[in-house]
């Protein structure tokens, strides 16, 4: 998992994100979701094979989607990843703070994720 732990750090540096996906991952459809709600600025690069290398590289896993700062920070696993962003941005968060509700948030998202 390469999604740092502490996001608090990153914020003032971070202006834009690129997303790297492809159309057809669902996974992929979940963190893009999450980014226009949220209204995190961010770009679109379609994944090739050597965008997956890179993606490697960077976070040790051949999988999409994946995240890259304008300041160098990779983001993987759209769960981890939605969690790290939203503590980072603020603002309405998906996972709800009451500890009850967070885990039944998090165990319907799983089920939808497997
Ligand atoms: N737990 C990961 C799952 C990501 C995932 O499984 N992505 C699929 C596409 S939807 C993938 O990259 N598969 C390529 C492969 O397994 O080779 C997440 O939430 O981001």
């Amino acid at each position: 998992m390469s999604t740092p732990d502490k996001p608090t750090s990153a914020k003032v540096d971070i202006s834009h994100w690129t997303v790297y996906r492809s159309k057809i991952s669902y996974f992929s459809g979940k963190l893009e979701a999450y980014l226009k709600y949220k209204e995190i600025p961010h770009s679109i690069t379609k994944i090739d094979r050597h965008v997956f290398n890179t993606i490697y590289k960077h976070t040790g896993v051949k999988k999409m989607p994946a995240m890259e700062s304008d300041t160098g920070t990779w983001l993987f696993d759209t769960t981890q990843v939605i969690a790290w962003l939203d503590k980072l941005y603020g603002g309405v968060p998906v996972l709800p703070d009451d500890p009850a509700l967070a885990f039944t948030t998090l165990l319907i998202e799983d089920y939808g994720d497997e």
